[in-house]
């Protein structure tokens, strides 16, 4: 009767799963790639899985509650400082692995195909903006050379969120990819700063909602019930 009662279980988990997994697909959240989309699972003061690139300048990253689109929190980026009079610098919407931003733990793509995109910003202060932001994705080949795809570009007009969306291509060869959302321009004020929150990356066009939970402890925790 035991065997009978844990074979009913695994089938019971096993629908469940289905059953979860078909809701995804139907809303259309499953083919979100980015794992913690909403900034909510927060390590240090920063989303876990998200990090930044300064190439120019210096700027203050991490997750706050002053701002969110959705749930408690959103991330910003701040501009501490011009780097020979420009600012370079972006959110990575990955885990792109410190300074040298190896990508070993950005996440896997495909090369020389389109990606769509979507996400929501809010600046803190439109004046400090005379320029437009730079979205792009950054990707890595399997021996860790960065190819970046081409350039983006949005224009604030708005200090309330806005949702931004569109589609890039992968540089041939690329293994893994983080989406970067950010800065390139002489133009920013000191202290400009930019929120995201809610961001989609993914093989198939965005739905306009995105799920904001965290699907790898969302999943955890829905399988861990089933025990
Ligand atoms: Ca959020």
């Amino acid at each position: 009767m035991r065997v009978l009662y844990t074979v009913f279980g695994m089938f019971f988990c096993i629908l469940v799963a289905s059953m979860l997994a078909s809701n995804l697909v139907v809303a259309g959240e499953d083919n979100n790639i980015i794992e913690n989309p909403s900034a909510e699972e927060v390590i240090d003061g920063k989303p876990a899985k998200w990090s930044k690139y300064a190439g120019a300048g210096s700027f203050g990253f991490g997750a706050t509650k002053d701002e969110a689109y959705s749930g408690d929190y959103s991330a910003y980026i701040t501009v501490n400082a011009l780097g020979q009079s420009k600012a370079n610098g972006s959110i990575l919407v990955a885990d792109a692995g410190g300074a040298y931003l190896g990508g070993a733990n950005a996440y896997e793509c495909k090369g020389n195909t389109e990606y769509f995109y979507s996400f929501y910003v809010k600046p803190e202060d439109l004046d400090d903006f005379n320029d437009s932001v730079r979205v792009r994705l950054w990707c890595w080949q399997a021996n860790g050379n960065r190819k970046l795809s081409n350039k983006q570009w949005i224009i604030l007009t708005s200090e309330d969120w806005t949702r931004f969306e569109g589609s890039v291509r992968t540089p041939a060869g690329s293994k893994t990819c983080a989406l970067g959302i950010g800065f390139y321009s002489s133009n920013l004020k000191i202290g400009a700063t930019l929120y995201l929150d809610d961001v989609y990356l993914g093989l198939t066009p965005p739905t306009i909602a995105v799920d904001a939970s965290d699907k790898l402890t969302t999943t955890w925790k829905k399988i861990r019930m089933c025990k």
